[in-house]
């Protein structure tokens, strides 16, 4: 890619209350700390490999789940959004992000309640946004970023979710009309003029990759979904994302992109 899609991405570091990170796998044990830090490390290390300047924020104690800062704001080319996340624990995470988003951006447009909407439910495919109607984000959620999206130029749509947490938890768009689409959404109609890479039942974990500028970022262990997107011609980076998996995190829900 010549010009780059994204320059800027915002992260925040892990809080120590990681553990106690909403889950619907317990059986994977709690995350390892220490360990989370050190894979966070490498994860702000990728995304400067991408070519991105990265904001650093402090860990968040009274918020387990706010090292997952996709899901507090969506960032376009033309403007922010501040979310109103469905989780009522973690609402109020939301605190600071207009004030951190004003640095970079001239519009910021907000979910008001009862609308609620998680950033991790939100695909960006160019000028179309697709929307999960999760567990998270409502029906007049999504309405509300919808109009948004149309007061400047972009459209949206919702999209009906399996059980799954977050639209991207079960799809991802690698650019190139390149969608990798876990089981649950294969025979979705929205989605059947992208070229599938189809994930493997046991590597559905990889359905949410994250393409940055020339790279796509794959958890680490799982040969075949690096084969194939490899075999697009993608070039490829490799995280082990153990600790975050154990809470329900992917790749794209620890930093905004824009
Ligand atoms: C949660 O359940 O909210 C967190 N444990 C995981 C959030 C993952 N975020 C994302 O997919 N964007």
């Amino acid at each position: 890619m010549s010009e780059p899609m994204f320059t800027k991405a915002i992260v925040r570091k892990p809080a120590r209350s990681l553990v106690h990170g909403i889950t619907t796998h317990p059986e994977f044990g709690k995350p390892d700390y220490e360990l989370a830090v050190r894979q966070h490390d490498a994860y702000v290390k990728a995304l400067e490999r991408c070519g991105l300047a990265v904001q650093v924020l402090p860990a968040l104690e009274e918020f387990p789940d706010s090292c997952f800062v996709e899901d507090v704001a969506v960032c376009t080319p033309r403007f922010a959004l501040v979310t109103r996340p469905g989780a009522e624990s973690r609402r109020d995470e939301i605190t600071g992000i207009r004030g951190l988003l004003a640095a970079h951006y001239q519009v910021i447009e907000e979910i008001k309640a009862p609308g609620t909407l998680e950033g991790g439910d939100v695909m960006m495919v160019g000028e179309k946004f697709y929307i999960g109607l999760s567990s998270r984000t409502n029906a007049e959620g999504c309405a509300q970023f919808i109009k948004a999206l149309e007061r400047h130029g972009f459209t949206g749509q919702g999209v009906r979710m399996p059980p799954t947490l977050h639209l991207k938890t079960g799809c991802s768009y690698m650019e190139e009309n390149v969608l990798l689409v876990d089981a649950a959404f294969a025979g979705y109609p929205e989605f059947k003029d992208f070229r599938h890479i189809a994930i493997a039942p046991e590597e559905t974990y990889t359905a949410n990759c994250l393409r940055i500028n020339d790279y796509v970022i794959v958890p680490a262990g799982y040969p075949r979904t690096l084969a194939a997107i490899k075999a697009q011609g993608m070039k490829t980076l490799e995280l082990d994302m153990s600790e975050y998996r154990k809470i329900d995190g992917g790749l794209s829900c620890l930093s905004l992109r824009f």
